[in-house]
């Protein structure tokens, strides 16, 4: 109670720093309220805007933060240019579809929809492989993350050499993931293809590994295993320890 409490009042406090930019919308402010008391607003840092739309996060860190694994050209591009494509890109399906609903004319509703999936799948995403890297980055996970990798897996060395051959192994875009079930609580490894494909339900990211070739190309062309490799070194396993707490004490 006292944890969901103080979170509450955090985000009470943000929202309202928020508010002197942007008025609140009713949409926005229950979504926001919903999201922050049960702990799941820190899941996906900064991907919603005070109005309530998808929005582009701040990095918490800079472009040339992530040298050991991703260099400072890609990681602008692929935050300002693609990061922001499925963000406006989401915005633009939902506003679609609402015209749709105002005017009758679901001629586009398939390709809207289908569309809206694509757009606000990769935009979440990305929010997920921002919040698991950092300067900081490396080593291993401890404490309660640790212990689920271990019951899990049977070790890091072992989760990470199976996360790792997964993510290498994706076909064509994707992701390489490290989940949460909702329905069981357990983590598990998964392969997304383009980016809302081969997803289960109840399934949240903790650990999400970019391999569209945008993500990688320009510093190692066609050698995705060896950018794999090294973005290893740029894990804050701080951060997704958070997240995991996030979801193993939300109830
Ligand atoms: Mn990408």
């Amino acid at each position: 109670m006292a944890s969901e409490a103080i979170g509450r009042r955090d985000f009470l406090a943000g929202a309202a720093v928020f508010g002197a930019a942007a008025a609140l919308s009713p949409l926005g402010a229950a979504a926001q309220e919903a999201a922050a008391g049960k702990g799941f607003a820190a899941l996906f840092p900064g991907a919603a805007g005070a109005d309530g739309k998808y929005a582009l996060p701040a990095l918490p860190y800079a472009y040339d933060a992530l040298e050991a694994a991703i260099d400072a050209q890609t990681m602008e591009l692929h935050h300002s240019k693609h990061h922001a494509g499925y963000v406006n890109g989401a915005n633009a399906n939902l506003a679609a579809l609402a015209k749709a609903r105002e005017t009758g004319d679901f001629a586009q509703v398939e390709a809207l929809s289908k569309k809206l999936t694509f757009n606000a799948g990769g935009h979440l995403l990305h929010c997920v492989f921002w919040d698991c890297m950092g300067p900081d980055g490396g080593g291993a996970p401890t404490g309660d993350l640790a212990k689920a990798l271990d019951a899990e897996f049977g070790s890091f060395d072992a989760f990470w050499a199976h996360f790792a051959a997964a993510t290498k192994a994706v076909e064509g875009s994707g992701w390489g993931k490290l989940s949460y079930d909702l329905s069981t609580g357990r983590l598990f490894i998964s392969q997304g293809q383009n980016q809302n494909l081969l997803t289960t339900f109840g399934e949240v990211p903790l650990l999400a590994l970019d391999v569209w070739e945008h993500a990688y190309y320009l510093r190692y062309q066609n050698r995705r295993a060896d950018y794999v490799d090294a973005w290893r070194n740029v894990v804050d396993w701080r951060r997704v320890g958070a997240r995991y707490e996030a979801l193993r004490t939300a109830g």
